[in-house]
C-alpha cells in the first residue's frame, strides 16, 4: 500500500472553545507522528510526499472566495493588530438572519465557519494545503492503477463544506480526492465515512450529485457534533437523490451494532457500483477516545480493514479523526494491515 504524507502540518494546532474555555485542541501535531511510527512499523509499503501543490486542486470543491479567505485570514488578522495569536468565529448567520457576506474580518470568520472549535493561525493554511495535496496525490496514484493508497492527512477534512471551516477541518481532503478520481474518467466514486462524527462537509458538497455517492456511519447528530446534519432521512437531492446514506448510531455503540451498519453501508454502495472507494478513515470510534462514545477496540479496526478489502474496489484511505493519541497509530495501522491482508 502506497502512503502519501507531509510534515508541513507540524506547526499547525487549533484552539478550541470548550465549555466557555479556550483549550488546546485534541487535534494535535503529534497525531501525525504516532501514525507515521505505527504505519512504518507495519511495513505497509512505499512512503512518498505529495506532488507540488496547485491551488486549483482545492477549487474543484471549494468556492474560490472561501479558499482566498482561509489563505489570507491570518495575515489580515495580524495586520489589524489583535492580541490573540489565532482568529476564530464567534457570530454566525443563524435562523432568520441573512447570508450576506460582511466586510469585516471578525464577521467573515463567522460567515466562513460553522463552529468555534477551530482557529486560523499562522501555519494553518500551509498545513491544510499539505493535507489536501496528500489526498489529491493519493487519488492520482489510485487512478494510475494502485489498488490502495493511504493519505495521512492532518488537519482532517470531512466537516469542511465548499465555503465553511469547522470541526478541525478547513479543506475537504476526501472530497478533493473523490473529485480528482472523477476527473480521471471514473464514472462513479463511492465515499465511505467511518469517522465517529458525521461528515457534513462531504455530504453537502455532493448532495445534489449522482456521480459521487456518500455513505456515513456515525454518532447520532441528535446528541453529537456536528449536531445539525447527519440524520437518516437525508437521502440526496435532484441528481443526487438516492446517493446519500446516513447510518446514525447511539452513544455506547459497540462492534456488533457497528459492523451491522457497515454491512448495510457496503450493500448499499454495491448497488451503486462505484469504480473506486474513498474511505474517510477516522478511528475516533475507539473505546478510549477522549471525545467520543463508541466502543471499538484494536481488533475491530483490523476486521474493519478486512471487510473493506472484501468490497474489492481500488481504495483510497484518507485520514480523518482519532484523538486517543497514544493508540491512534496502532488503530490506523490495524485498519490498513487488515485491508492489506498482513494481519
Ligand atoms: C473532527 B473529526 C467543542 C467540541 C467540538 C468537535 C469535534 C470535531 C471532530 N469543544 N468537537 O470528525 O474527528
Ligand atoms: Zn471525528
Amino acid at each position: 500500500m502506497l502512503i502519501v504524507r507531509s510534515d508541513d502540518d507540524q506547526d499547525h494546532h487549533c484552539l478550541e472553545l470548550d465549555s466557555a474555555e479556550l483549550i488546546l485542541s485534541w487535534e494535535r501535531p503529534e497525531r501525525s507522528r504516532f501514525v507515521d511510527i505505527a504505519t512504518d512499523a507495519a511495513g505497509l509499503g512505499e512512503v512518498i510526499p505529495p506532488l507540488p501543490f496547485d491551488r486549483m486542486l482545492v477549487e474543484t470543491v471549494h468556492e474560490p472566495a472561501y479558499v482566498e479567505f482561509v489563505e489570507h485570514a491570518f495575515s489580515r488578522w495580524k495586520d489589524e493588530g489583535h492580541a490573540a495569536s489565532a482568529a476564530m468565529g464567534f457570530g454566525w448567520p443563524a435562523r432568520r438572519m441573512r447570508n450576506v457576506r460582511p466586510d469585516s474580518l471578525k464577521a467573515q470568520l463567522g460567515y466562513y465557519s460553522f463552529a468555534a472549535d477551530c482557529s486560523i493561525a499562522e501555519h494553518t493554511w500551509k498545513a491544510a494545503m499539505a493535507s489536501a495535496a496528500a489526498a489529491d496525490t493519493a487519488a492520482h496514484h489510485l487512478a494510475a492503477g494502485a489498488r490502495s493508497v493511504f493519505a495521512r492527512c492532518r488537519p482532517p477534512g470531512h466537516h469542511a463544506t465548499s465555503d465553511q471551516f469547522g470541526g478541525y477541518c478547513y479543506l475537504n481532503n476526501a472530497a478533493i480526492a473523490a473529485q480528482r478520481l472523477r476527473s480521471t474518467g471514473m464514472n462513479r466514486v463511492g465515499i465511505l465515512d467511518v469517522d465517529y462524527h458525521h461528515g457534513n462537509g462531504t455530504q453537502d458538497i455532493f448532495y445534489d450529485r449522482g456521480d459521487v455517492a456518500f455513505c456515513s456511519i456515525h454518532a447520532d447528530p441528535m446528541v453529537e457534533f456536528p449536531y445539525f446534519l447527519g440524520h437518516a432521512d437525508e437521502t440526496g437531492r435532484d441528481q443526487g437523490l438516492g446517493t446519500n446514506l446516513n447510518l446514525p448510531l447511539p452513544h455506547g455503540t459497540g462492534a456488533d451494532t457497528w459492523f451491522a451498519a457497515l454491512k448495510s453501508a457496503t450493500d448499499w454502495l454495491t448497488g451503486l457500483a462505484p469504480d473506486a472507494l474513498v474511505v474517510s478513515l477516522g478511528v475516533d470510534t475507539f473505546m478510549d477516545d477522549p471525545i467520543s462514545q463508541f466502543r471499538l477496540v484494536e481488533e475491530d479496526f483490523t476486521e474493519m480493514g478486512r471487510r473493506i478489502a472484501r468490497f474489492d474496489r481500488p481504495t483510497l484511505f484518507v485520514m480523518e479523526g482519532g484523538y486517543a493519541t497514544a493508540q491512534l497509530g496502532q488503530n490506523i495501522a490495524a485498519v490498513l494491515t487488515g485491508f492489506a491482508g498482513t494481519s
